[in-house]
């Protein structure tokens, strides 16, 4: 059923959902290990004059089927009219609290991550439209060239995929590192190295919250040492430390990180470690939905909040957080996932159309060796994805490579997420504890 003031200029007539599996390293992480795959849902939808829209989201078979039960509701919606599909969308998907979030590192919703899809494949198909960059949709570039950080992962030996996890022993440069294990602060600097030689980033994130803070913190002074002052840090230990560790290795960690993420759980317990030291704390699990800003602004319990645009519902709702954190005076920063080059496109527009992004942005990218768009790999120059001048997101989909990595999908197994099932694959009887340390 058409809006109020829909444009009749273009129609949605066909949407189309295909789960991809890409090869992922056994990354450690709060949950446990990385699977050899991570999961991606790639949509297209097709309109009446002839033009495709991708999305790209986290995949599972929850995130397929609710991605499915939206469909005729999809088809015959106008993408210039954001406001009247979200409404319908609205009317068909379950409700859904920030509480549904769950308790691991990643975000287990369904609902944003289908409003995510249809409004950037909505955008792709207006950019497209009307000749403009998806970021000119958003209220306009503000820079072109947008930064990212090095994200580094304790990890055991492997590349995942199709090498399973064995190592390639002629790799070189940041191929072969991706391989190595990184156990300890040398195998760490050691990552940091060569990922930071490869893509040029200038600024560092470790993924914590997998060994004892004591561990984590050195890894973190390493890095600070062979660095220097200039290299923003960062340490996300996933809500793993208690509010008294939070205290404890916070203040160790003060003048040295650029910010701690989610050092322990809720919005009471990040607002208590702020209040006691001397440090930004950033979060991409204490206030995660619109739902959660009321008690953010009360409890003040985050300096940045990191938006992602899978789990906030979209482009134009990363937009509306970032006027939220300009109005109350938090730092925007933006989370990711494991993701392929429709994502890496997506997060470049609302990192070159967002005003006040003030950090360089999180991405799992270098961690994959795969690519379903045209072109193959992104590349990063100095550590930045220059926004694609082409109209919409700027990517094209290679049909031969999704295909493969569909099959890749079909035969992996993999239905969800279970870093947990990973890590007990490699030490039996590991269980995932929300608070740890
Ligand atoms: O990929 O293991 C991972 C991360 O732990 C990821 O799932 C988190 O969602 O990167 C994320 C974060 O910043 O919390
Ligand atoms: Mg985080």
């Amino acid at each position: 059923m058409p809006g109020a003031t829909d444009s009749f200029f273009m129609r949605i007539t066909e949407m189309h959902i295909t789960p991809i599996a890409l090869g992922d390293p056994p990354l450690l992480n709060a949950a446990g290990l990385h699977a050899p795959y991570c999961l991606r849902t790639v949509v297209e939808l097709r309109t009446d004059n002839g033009l495709t829209g991708l999305a790209e989201v986290p995949g599972s078979v929850a995130v397929d089927q609710a991605l499915a039960a939206v469909r005729d509701t999809v088809i015959g919606s106008d993408p210039l009219n954001w406001h009247a599909l979200r409404a319908r969308l609205a009317e068909r998907c379950s409700p859904e609290t920030s509480g549904a979030r769950g308790d691991k590192p990643w975000d287990g919703r369904t609902r944003v991550q289908v409003y995510s899809a249809m409004d950037v494949a909505c955008l792709d198909l207006a950019g497209r439209a009307l000749g403009v960059p998806v970021a000119t949709l958003l209220g306009g570039i503000v820079r072109d060239r947008v930064p990212y950080s090095a994200y580094l992962f304790y990890k055991f030996e492997g590349a995942g995929g199709e090498l399973g996890f064995g190592i390639d022993r002629e790799a070189t440069g940041w191929a072969a590192a991706r391989q190595q294990a990184a156990l300890d602060p040398d195998g760490i600097v050691a990552q940091a190295e060569a990922m930071v030689a490869e893509f040029g980033f200038k600024s560092i994130k470790l993924k914590g919250g997998c060994f004892e803070p004591s561990q984590e913190v050195a890894a973190i002074k390493a890095l600070h040492r062979r660095f220097g002052p200039d290299v923003p840090l960062r340490l996300d230990p996933n809500a793993l430390w208690t509010v008294a560790s939070s205290i404890q290795w916070g203040r160790e960690l003060e003048g040295v990180l650029e910010y701690l993420e989610d050092p322990c759980r809720t919005q009471a317990g990040m607002a208590e470690v702020r209040r006691a030291i001397k440090l930004p704390l950033a979060t991409n699990m204490c206030t995660t939905s619109f739902d959660d800003l009321p008690g953010s602004v009360r409890l003040e319990s985050e300096d940045i909040i990191l938006t992602d645009h899978h789990f906030w519902g979209g482009l134009h709702s990363s937009m509306e957080l970032a006027a939220h954190c300009r109005t109350f005076g938090r730092g925007v920063s933006m989370h990711s996932n494991n993701h392929a080059g429709i994502s890496l496109a997506a997060m470049t527009h609302l990192g070159a159309a967002m005003p006040n992004l003030s950090y360089a942005l999180d991405t799992h990218y270098p961690w994959q060796s795969e690519e379903i768009v045209v072109g193959g790999r992104i590349q990063f120059e100095d550590g930045c994805v220059v926004l694609p001048k082409e109209p919409g997101l700027g990517v094209e989909l290679d049909c031969d490579a999704l295909a493969r990595a569909h099959e890749a999908y079909r035969h992996c197994g993999l239905t969800e997420r279970n870093d947990e099932v990973e890590m007990q694959k490699k030490v039996p009887g590991w269980k995932f504890a929300a608070t740890r340390w």
